[in-house]
């Protein structure tokens, strides 16, 4: 893959504390994993490289604290993320409950079209201990209007299936808007060459 970055994607994980979004963060970034601290937000942003539709996407993961004290900050942040993770944990019922709160942030604090919203059920090597049923996770997200995926960062569990899922998605809605910038240019010249005859 060439260095010539086509895209770049600011990805936003929210969740309750211990629902694994630090662990998904850092295991789907692996080797190229690179942290860097914004010390307003209090956030970590991974950094992760990859090809999608012959297209070099760069992906930042922001993993911002749980505290209440950041969540202005966040919610100032929050119109500049192409898509959000809300995550919850299979094994415990309460985060998935904690899910609606967090939509609620999200929704009250951005604009909901033009971002790839997402339902994370974390965990799912865990299934002996599962409290969050499959379906439970899909009715949710269906009524949320969110993609749902359930993942496991320990044995990587749809892990690069969810981000070239989402960067599949992002990538042909800038190439979607990209050519409707080009039609409308192409447009407007040839109106200006029409009119300029008379
Ligand atoms: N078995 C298993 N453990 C996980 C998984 N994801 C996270 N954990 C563990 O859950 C705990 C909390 O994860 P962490 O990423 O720190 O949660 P955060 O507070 O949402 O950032 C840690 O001990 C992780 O190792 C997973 O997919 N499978
Ligand atoms: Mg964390």
């Amino acid at each position: 893959m060439s260095l010539k970055r086509d895209f770049l994607f600011m990805v936003l994980l929210v969740g309750s504390e211990g629902s694994g979004k630090s662990y998904l963060q850092k295991r789907f970034v692996r080797n190229f994993f690179s942290l860097e601290l914004h010390p307003t937000t209090g956030m970590h942003h991974a950094i992760k490289n990859i090809e999608v539709y012959e297209k070099n996407v760069q992906i930042q993961i922001w993993d911002p604290p749980g505290r209440e004290e950041f969540k202005p900050a966040l919610a100032s942040y929050i119109q500049r993320f192409q898509s959000i993770l809300l995550v919850y944990d299979i094994t415990d019922k309460s985060s998935f409950e904690e899910i609606s709160n967090w939509y609620s942030f999200v929704a009250s604090n951005r604009n909901l079209e033009n971002l790839s919203f997402f339902l994370i059920g974390t965990k799912s090597d865990l299934k002996s201990s599962r409290k969050v049923s499959f379906d439970e996770g899909q009715e949710l997200a269906n009524k949320l209007g969110m993609y749902f995926m359930e993942i496991s960062g320990n044995n990587r569990h749809n892990l690069d299936t969810l981000f070239k899922f989402m960067c599949g998605i992002l990538v042909s809605q800038k190439i979607e808007n990209i050519s409707a910038k080009i039609q409308m240019k192409l447009l407007k010249r040839q109106k200006r060459k029409n009119t300029s005859w008379f």
